[in-house]
């Protein structure tokens, strides 16, 4: 499919998006992610990671100091506010790349975007917290919508939908229209299905088929599948660190099927799936 292509406003920096596919690194610097929780608690290791990713080519960065994994314990915002802010002074000091803070609170979006963030990645669409679409509008940030059924700590409790696709849709558009009304622009948000959050791996399976619908709302999409444990399930992998073919395989049919920008852990691979599938879809080669 042909992708729609999008300027995104982040601050004062846009981002061009459908021209070709966008890679999101991820960075969390927290003690228990499902997949890198642990490997950069030190903030030396954290900021050189950032840098690492986005000399393989990531365009963004996103910095998580909470685990979103099932069951997660939740973490107060001074203390996701000490494992994130000191990281993004530092990356900002060394590099341009666009950096996300990956946060449901307020409080640690305002405090990343003073330290240089560009991007808040709310994986709760502004429910979280009502202070967040304030802070979105004042500073002018690049936002993330996702869905999720629940909270990380109830979202796995046998989550049901009529049509998921459908559902996850008119919800993202909701928050949208929420987003809108308490003054964010429209072009400055992007919406994301949140795969793996509250959905079984049926649903999964349905969002990422159903991708081209999702596109429709009229907003650029993320799609975060990558090393998570429906593609754990689909081949038989337990551990994330497997999931690599898995996640390749998912990050080159979200390219192909309307995904903007892709979040993952493994981005010199991705970026390579991405410049294969974007040549295919432009008919010519594309350019760095
Ligand atoms: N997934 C995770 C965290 N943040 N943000 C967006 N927009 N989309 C996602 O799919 C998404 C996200 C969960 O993955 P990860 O950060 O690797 O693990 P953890 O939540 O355990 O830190």
């Amino acid at each position: 499919m042909t992708q729609r292509t999008y300027n995104w406003p982040c601050r004062d920096r846009v981002l061009k998006l459908g021209e070709r596919t966008r890679v999101m690194g991820i960075l969390n610097v927290t003690p228990d992610s499902f997949s890198d929780g642990g490997d950069f608690s030190d903030p030396s290791a954290a900021v050189d990671r950032a840098l690492e990713l986005a000399a393989q080519g990531a365009d963004i960065i996103d910095i998580g100091g909470e685990s979103t994994r099932p069951g997660a314990e939740p973490v107060s915002a001074p203390e996701e506010i000490r494992r994130t802010v000191e990281v993004i002074e530092k990356i900002r000091a060394e590099s341009e790349v666009l950096i996300s803070i990956d946060t449901m609170k307020a409080e640690v979006a305002l405090r990343a975007l003073e330290a240089g963030a560009d991007i808040i990645n709310d994986v709760s669409a502004f429910e979280a917290d009502d202070g967040m679409a304030d802070v979105a509008a004042q500073t002018r940030a690049g936002v993330v919508l996702m869905h999720m059924k629940g909270s990380p700590q109830t979202m796995q409790d046998h989550p049901g939908y009529g049509d998921v696709v459908a559902e996850v849709r008119a919800y993202l558009e909701g928050r949208l229209d929420f987003a809108a009304r308490r003054g964010v622009a429209r072009d400055r948000m992007v919406v994301d299905p949140g795969i793996g959050f509250g959905k079984t791996i049926e649903h999964n399976l349905e969002l990422l088929r159903g991708l081209p619908e999702l596109a429709e709302c009229g907003s650029p999409l993320l799609v975060g599948a990558s090393r998570k444990s429906f593609i754990g399930q689909v081949l038989g992998r337990d551990a994330p660190a497997e999931r690599l073919a898995g996640s390749l395989g998912v990050a080159a049919w979200a390219a192909m099927h309307g995904a903007h920008i892709l979040r993952v852990h493994d981005v010199i691979d991705t970026c390579d799936v991405c410049r294969l599938v974007d040549t295919l879809l432009a008919g010519e080669p594309s350019c760095n």
